[in-house]
Order: structure tokens, then sequence, then C-alpha cells
């Protein structure tokens, strides 16, 4: 597939529009901080270094657009609940976030992660009552699976059965992550 990088921004927000001159339908990532939204960007695409990541949280720090196949817009979004930042950066990317959520009206879709060693949070929650308002889907996705055994992973699927369950270690979960995005955005 081929995906590109667009810009990174905290206000600017770009556009693309379909040939037939229909503005482009947009995915976002949003999660906790760490919890693996760019690592899942490069192991959509298969590509090493399309987003930047990190093992400490807080890597990014902008908003980064991306444009796949033309087809539709993913924007890789900076993590909630990240301690170390100064109150500042903080806000401004709140702000920046908040800013987006609430005036993207070509959003279409939230690929929500979680931790799949934590689980939800209070910050969680408040993101889902937020889409929920909004009639924005979320497509639920618990990421770092291959940190449980194999009862865990059982478990949690049994809890969510409507989750994706997730490791970049794992070929395989790609194509069935695309389809499922592709799916509700009416490919
Ligand atoms: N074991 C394992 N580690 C993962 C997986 N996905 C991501 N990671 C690691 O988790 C850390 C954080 O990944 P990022 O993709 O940078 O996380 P992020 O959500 O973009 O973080 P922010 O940019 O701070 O919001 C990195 O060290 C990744 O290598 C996974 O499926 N399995
Ligand atoms: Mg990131």
């Amino acid at each position: 597939m081929l995906v590109r990088f667009l810009l990174s921004t905290l206000t600017d927000f770009p556009t693309l529009k379909s040939p037939q001159g229909i503005l482009l339908p947009e995915v976002a990532l949003i999660g906790r901080s760490n919890v693996g939204k760019s690592s899942l960007i490069n192991y959509l695409f298969n590509q090493k270094n399309l987003a930047k990541t990190s093992s400490s949280p807080g890597k990014t720090r902008l908003l980064n657009f991306f444009s796949v196949e033309d087809r539709y817009l993913l924007v890789d979004l900076p993590g909630y609940g990240f301690a170390k930042a100064s109150e500042r950066e903080m806000e401004n990317w709140s702000k920046a976030v908040d800013h987006y959520l609430s005036t993207r009206t070509t959003l279409r879709l939230l690929l929500f992660l979680i931790d799949s060693r934590r689980g939800p949070n209070q910050e969680d929650d408040v993101m889902i009552a937020w889409a929920k308002e909004k009639k924005i889907p979320l497509l639920w996705i618990f990421t770092k699976t291959d940190k449980l055994s194999r009862v865990e992973k059982g478990k949690l699927q049994q809890m969510y059965p409507e989750a994706i369950v997730s490791t970049v270690k794992e070929p395989d979960g790609r194509r069935n992550i695309q389809q499922k995005i592709e799916k509700i955005l009416g490919f």
C-alpha cells in the first residue's frame, strides 16, 4: 500500500480531495502515550520509520498526517497522560488535539489503542464518552499482546469480543486491521 507522510502540525490541518472533488475521509489514532500508536502505523504499512516511535513516552508531539493511497488520511496524534512533559507542552498538545477533535469534520473513525496489560483508564473513559457523543466510531485495538500469556489473551478476547488484539510482532494481523478500517470507511 502506498502511504506518504504529508506534514506535522499543531494547527494547520491538511485536506486532500478525491479526483471527484470530495474531501478524503480521515482516521486518527488515539490513546495513552507509549501505547503504541506510531508503532501501529509502521506495522500496518510495513515500513520502519514512517512514524517516529520511542521506548520513552511523549515521542509524538505534533499531529502527523499521512495519506493512504490517496483514499483516506491517517493521523498520528500525541498520546495523553504523559506526566514528564512540561505543563506548557501538555497544554499545547491537549489544546491542539481538542481543537482537532472538535473541528475535524472529515474524521470518520478513531483507532482507539489500549495497552493490553493495563486496560482502559479514566482518561480513556473520557475519550470513549466523547466519541459516543460525537457519534464517531471507535475501533478498539489492544496493543502489545506479545506480552500476554495465552490464557491472558483469551480472557481479554472474551471480555472484549469486538476488539482487535494486536502485536507488531505478528505480521498476520496487519490485513485484518486494514480491512476493518476500509469496511468502516465504506470502501
Ligand atoms: N512488545 C511490544 N512493544 C511494542 C508494541 N507496539 C509498540 N511497542 C513499543 O512501545 C513503545 C512505544 O511505542 P510508540 O509507538 O512510540 O507509542 P505511542 O503511542 O506513539 O507514544 P506517544 O508518541 O508518546 O504517544 C516503543 O518502545 C515500541 O517499540 C508491541 O506490539 N509489542
Ligand atoms: Mg507516537
